[in-house]
């Protein structure tokens, strides 16, 4: 499909008001939402995705390229309600409680929207107790924890346990990550997965949710 093409190589090199006007072209063209969707918007954040997990771009380039995905996004949105396509599965995210750096966890979020993810961003300094809520109230299928400090890297215990004690913990998936967080920390706790960056997290997430 032509027009997708171009919005994904737009999207690619982080042109925003591009991406926009081609989306609501494509519309105007009659091409269906969930393919302006799939095969320019996502395809291209998966491109993107694999360049940044290989090292071809960097943290910048991720957030421009998201930024345009963004903004085909705020014309794509209302048409895709009405066509009846639906998001792939429901996340949480958040930095831990005691924890205020976001600039990873967005990236993780971005990723995950990415995939066609609905995600609810609980921002930072969260508690076991809020993950918790933002999963009876929310209807998510994962719960997603950042951290950057060794200091409040425990606090993704504490997430674990509490759903472990309120006898939720088998409804739903665990996923951790951030600089200080390894697999085997993961294993310890009693997690479910653990990635090392935003681009495998996405990936990781949209296995479970499609598996299910
Ligand atoms: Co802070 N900080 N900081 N800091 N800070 C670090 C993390 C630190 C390593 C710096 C250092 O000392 N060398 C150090 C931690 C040491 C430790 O615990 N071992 C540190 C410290 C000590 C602190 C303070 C305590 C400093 C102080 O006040 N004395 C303080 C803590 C405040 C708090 O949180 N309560 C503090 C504050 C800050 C700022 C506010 C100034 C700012 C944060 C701004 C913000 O986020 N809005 C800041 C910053 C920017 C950093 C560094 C420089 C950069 C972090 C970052 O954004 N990296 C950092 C040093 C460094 O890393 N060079 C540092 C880029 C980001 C894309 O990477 O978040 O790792 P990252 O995300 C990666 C992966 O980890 C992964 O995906 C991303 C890439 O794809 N990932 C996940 C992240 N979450 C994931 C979740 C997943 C999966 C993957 O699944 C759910």
């Amino acid at each position: 499909m032509g027009i997708c093409n171009d919005i994904s190589d737009a999207l690619q090199k982080g042109k925003a008001k591009q991406v926009k006007e081609m989306v609501q072209q494509a519309l105007d063209e009659g091409v269906a939402p969930g393919s302006i969707l799939n095969d320019g918007l996502l395809a291209a954040m998966d491109i993107v995705g694999d360049k940044f997990k290989n090292n071809e771009v960097y943290v910048p380039e991720v957030l421009i390229a998201a930024r345009a995905m963004n903004s085909g996004m705020e014309v794509l949105k209302p048409k895709l309600a009405e066509s009846g396509v639906k998001s792939i599965g429901k996340v949480a995210i958040g930095t831990v409680k005691g924890d205020l750096h976001d600039i990873g966890k967005n990236l993780v979020r971005m990723m995950f929207e990415g995939k066609g993810i609905d995600v609810v961003d609980l921002g930072v300094d969260v508690s076991a107790e809020k993950f918790l809520e933002a999963y009876r109230n929310e209807g998510v299928q994962i719960i997603a924890c950042s951290a950057l400090l060794t200091t409040t890297m425990g606090e993704m215990k504490n997430v674990v346990d509490l759903f472990t004690k309120e006898g939720v913990r088998d409804k739903v998936t665990i996923m951790i990550g951030g600089a200080p967080i390894t697999d085997s920390y993961c294993k310890s706790i009693g997690a479910d997965i653990y990635t090392p960056d935003a681009a495998s997290a996405a990936d990781e997430a949209k296995k479970v949710l499609t598996a299910k």
